[in-house]
């Protein structure tokens, strides 16, 4: 039975406090407050028309390469102008807390941008891929774009096409897992290799609606391992938590790092 709390109580100190082995499970949440806009909120400008789940399939780019490329790199270039949020930040703390006393912090993350590793967090895997790489659809072929540039994202850009690959004739496409697309393995593997050590596992900022992502807290229920969510709202995956924290991971995530750690 989830117990949903406004804020930390001393049980949810007392499960994370001693924990030596966390695994923190990331969405689109996590940098909502960095200004990156989560994967269900209504899409803006150009793309109002579409839902996030319609453009983010092979069979949008195969019918529209240049409104599914230029959305990818509207992304990209969004995202080059933000920053890590104090959720970001905490993780980092954490994760480096951590190891200098032999223990480890792993983070999964569903989301495609680098603001873990742009707070200095080691990521152990990144589930759908990242926007920031680049392959040939035909050949896969990798390929080094120099990053985007759009200002202002009022009016998001007149759609372009994809810039063709160097060895084939073939369309780049950005390097994520596109709905009905396989995971990379071994990001899943180290992922579901990392849960079956947690001594605690914590879940910020998704709403546990994409598979089989969102059946990796359910390893940790087997287990008996303590389960933590972080979300302003309750979840599909709420039901399965020990504790539900309401409220946003950027105020939350360094709250609870603050309450054993002393760092602010
Ligand atoms: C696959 C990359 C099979 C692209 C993404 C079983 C049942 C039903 C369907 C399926 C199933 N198995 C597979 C499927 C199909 C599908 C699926 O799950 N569909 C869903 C819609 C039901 N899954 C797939 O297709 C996957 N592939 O299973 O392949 C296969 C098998 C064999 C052979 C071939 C194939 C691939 C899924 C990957 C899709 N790609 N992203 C891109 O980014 O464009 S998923 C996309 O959604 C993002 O990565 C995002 O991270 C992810 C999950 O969304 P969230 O992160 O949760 O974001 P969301 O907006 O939903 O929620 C944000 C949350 O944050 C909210 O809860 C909100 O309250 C909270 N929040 C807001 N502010 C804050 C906050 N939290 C904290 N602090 C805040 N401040
Ligand atoms: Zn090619």
């Amino acid at each position: 039975m989830v117990n949903e709390l406004s804020s930390i109580t001393s049980e949810v100190q007392a499960v994370v406090r001693d924990a030596r082995r966390v695994v923190v499970l990331t969405g689109a949440g996590m940098s909502a407050e960095s200004g990156v806009p989560t994967f269900r909120e209504v899409q803006t400008g150009l793309w109002e028309r579409f839902s996030a789940e319609d453009l983010a399939t092979p069979e949008a780019f195969d019918a529209n390469p240049a409104l599914v490329w230029t959305w990818y790199r509207w992304r990209q270039a969004l995202i080059g102008q933000v920053s890590p949020n104090p959720g970001h930040m905490a993780l980092a703390h954490w994760q480096h807390r951590l190891r200098s006393t032999g223990g480890e912090l792993s983070i999964v993350t569903q989301n495609v941008d680098d603001l873990h590793e742009r707070a200095e967090s080691e990521v152990l895997g990144h589930l759908h891929g990242s926007i920031a790489v680049h392959r040939c659809i035909d050949c896969a072929e990798p390929a080094q774009l120099p990053a985007p540039q759009y200002d202002g994202f009022t009016a998001p850009p007149a759609p372009e096409e994809p810039p063709h690959c160097p060895l084939c004739t073939g369309f780049l496409r950005p390097g994520v897992v596109w709905f009905g697309e396989m995971l990379p393995m071994e990001a899943f593997e180290s992922a579901t290799a990392a849960i079956r050590q947690a001594d605690c596992i914590l879940v910020v900022g998704t709403s546990g609606m994409v598979q089989p992502a969102a059946s990796l807290p359910l390893l940790g229920l087997e287990r008996g391992t303590p389960l933590v969510e972080i979300n302003p709202e309750t979840t599909d995956l709420t039901e399965l938590m020990d504790y539900s924290l309401r409220g946003p991971s950027g105020r939350l995530l360094p709250e609870l790092l603050s309450t054993f750690s002393g760092v602010g």
